[in-house]
């Protein structure tokens, strides 16, 4: 017999065992693009505790639609061992140069990102952040995050918060949390001006260098991957090859990891 009460209290009680175990975090990663999936892939497997935050019901920000919603994506050869890695097929188009099925990339990156013990918390946006001391010394110490039901019909209902570690910063072309941070508390960034760059016109091949990196610490306990890392620090786009953004969520796991171990 099933009982429909039986089924309310699985989801409820496993929903709520798996958020309260992330009340306090490693790594906190916002956005479950190419650099965000890739960053928790590959923080989880080495046992950090990390949590990703997606605004949207599906994963992969924007790597389903390829280019133009042709859905394939292409990389080169110096982040091809990442999709290698992962289990992607790849196939060359010309030296140097290989194509992907996006959405094969897009589930099989969640896949690898999940199995190795991501908690992933989808429909769920940040808002904010915490901030804790005062001057040179203060650094972000969690996130602020609110159902985005709640954010879509604008309803006034008070977010909770999460401690972590180190946040990453993989929300795109928006870069939404860097905005906040610094719209709402005036603090320097770590670029050459303090200040968010912006993002400049297109330029693939200057775009996917400067990507890695552009990945690092941009604020005390926050790190810039993916777009946002290339917007943050006046970067070029580079539309849909998508080599930077792996690298990139590579990158940004091995410092997290190399900070986190002291
Ligand atoms: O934009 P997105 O795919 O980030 P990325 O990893 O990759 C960029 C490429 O897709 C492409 C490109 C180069 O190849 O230029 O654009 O830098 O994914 C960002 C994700 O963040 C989510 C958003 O829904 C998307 O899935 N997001 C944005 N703001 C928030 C958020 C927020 N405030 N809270 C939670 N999720």
């Amino acid at each position: 017999m099933l009982d429909e009460t039986l089924v309310t209290k699985a989801i409820a009680t496993r929903f709520f065992e798996k958020f309260l175990d992330c009340v306090e975090l490693d790594v906190a990663i916002v956005g479950a693009g190419p650099s965000g999936l890739t960053c928790a892939w590959k923080l989880a497997e080495q046992g950090f505790k990390v949590a990703m935050f997606e605004r949207k019901l599906s994963l992969g920000g924007g790597i389903w639609g390829g280019g133009m919603t042709w859905n394939e994506i292409v990389v080169q050869e110096a982040s091809r061992h990442v999709l290698d890695e992962a289990g992607v097929p790849l196939r060359e188009f010309a030296p140097d140069h290989y194509t992907a099925d996006a959405v094969a990339v897009t589930v099989t990156l969640a896949s690898k990102a999940c199995l190795a013990g991501a908690r992933i918390f989808n429909c769920m946006s940040v808002e904010d952040v915490c901030l804790r001391g005062e001057g040179d010394d203060v650094r972000v110490t969690g996130i602020v995050i609110n159902s985005s039901p709640v954010e879509i019909a604008g309803l006034h209902v008070d977010p909770v918060a999460m401690s972590c570690k180190v946040l990453v910063e993989a929300t795109g072309h928006d870069m939404e949390v860097l905005r906040t941070l610094t719209r709402k508390n005036g603090v320097r960034l770590n670029t050459p001006t303090g200040q968010i760059m912006g993002e400049r016109s297109m330029w693939a091949e200057v775009a996917e260098q400067t990507t890695p990196l552009n990945t690092r610490e941009v604020f005390p306990g926050v790190w810039v991957a993916g777009m946002a890392a290339n917007a943050c620090y006046g970067g070029y786009r580079m539309g849909p090859v998508f080599g930077g953004m792996l690298l990139s969520g590579e990158k940004a796991a091995r410092d997290i990891a190399a900070r986190l171990r002291g």
